[in-house]
């Protein structure tokens, strides 16, 4: 019996659905999901494993003209994708403008992978203005095959999953069988507690977090840990903290019923927030974080 495996990597602008449609194929939620844009910062590996195949989804950041250093790892993430994309599945939906960050689409316009488009969230859409869209896009990637789908009503996504599964080459698997992700409980954690971050605070405050798991320790019946929430400046600090400490422990309660969910056990999560000036700028930081650089 021959055997397929290849690495299907997703990409596209920020907030047009990527992080669902990965959630979707892969059946877990591996990357978290909020309606504000650059909630995905690192590329994430979901696994999906059968006898005879095995596919590597990579979740990436949206596409951005960075600002930090951070946001330029961020885009390092999204360009890497394209060149080792065995499927290359570029997301755009029925409400961005087509133009969007036209230097990242003249890279995938010389992608030498077979290109999937999707068109999510049609469901925002009707008939006459997609097909427009259709046409529009047809014209930007000739050879790509254009899918429209909504990745959250999960509308025409078995169509998706039978062109993916078509194009995937043989090879051995690259990961082990019963591997589904290629990040550490601990990431998780952290994703976790940053989506509740960006659900509860305003403007820019998510966008200064960055969440490091401290301790961890499984027993038999709880694991405790112990997460730091970093900050840029000290006033960051107090608005995470909220008066009283209530804002600190509205979100700490959220985060564990998650952590609780997804590791189906009892959690004790203690979080503590600490100010690193200007971390977003600093290679430092950056590397511990496991953000890459040039
Ligand atoms: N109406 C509708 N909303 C959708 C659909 N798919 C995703 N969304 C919503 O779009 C928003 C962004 O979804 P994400 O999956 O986080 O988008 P993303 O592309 O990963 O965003 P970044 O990580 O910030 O680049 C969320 O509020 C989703 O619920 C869809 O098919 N229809
Ligand atoms: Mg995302």
């Amino acid at each position: 019996m021959t055997h397929k495996s290849g690495f299907v990597n997703i990409v596209g602008n920020p907030n047009v659905g990527k992080s669902t449609l990965m959630n979707v194929l892969v059946g877990e939620k591996v990357s978290i999901i909020t309606a504000k844009s650059q909630t995905t910062r690192h590329r994430i590996m979901g696994i999906v494993n059968t006898d005879e195949m095995q596919i590597v989804y990579s979740d990436t950041p949206g596409v951005l003209q960075p600002n930090y250093k951070l946001q330029a790892s961020m885009l390092n993430f999204s360009e890497s994708a394209l060149g080792d994309a065995d499927v290359l599945v570029y997301v755009t939906d029925v409400v961005e403008k087509i133009d969007k960050n036209d230097f990242f689409l003249a890279k995938v316009q010389k992608v030498e992978s077979p290109v999937l488009l999707i068109i999510n969230k049609i469901d925002l859409s009707n008939q006459k203005e997609l097909e427009k869209q259709v046409e529009e896009w047809h014209e930007l990637l000739p050879a790509a095959e254009i899918i429209p789908l909504s990745a959250t009503n999960k509308f025409n996504i078995d169509y998706l999953k039978k062109r993916i599964e078509e194009q995937i080459p043989e090879s051995p698997p690259y990961f082990e069988k019963d591997q589904l992700t290629d990040r550490p409980a601990r990431f998780f954690v952290t994703e976790i507690i940053r989506e509740k971050i960006l659900l509860y605070y305003q403007k820019e405050i998510p966008y200064s977090v960055e969440v490091v798991v401290e301790s961890f320790e499984e027993a038999a019946d709880i694991i405790r840990m112990r997460a730091l929430i970093i900050v840029e400046r000290e006033s960051q600090k107090g608005i995470i903290i909220g008066d009283q400490g209530k804002a600190l422990k509205k979100v700490g309660s959220m985060a564990r019923k998650d952590i609780e969910k997804f590791f189906d056990k009892k959690v004790f999560l203690e979080m503590f927030v600490k100010v690193e000036k200007d971390w977003r700028n600093r290679d430092k930081f950056l590397k511990s974080f496991g953000y890459q650089l040039d």
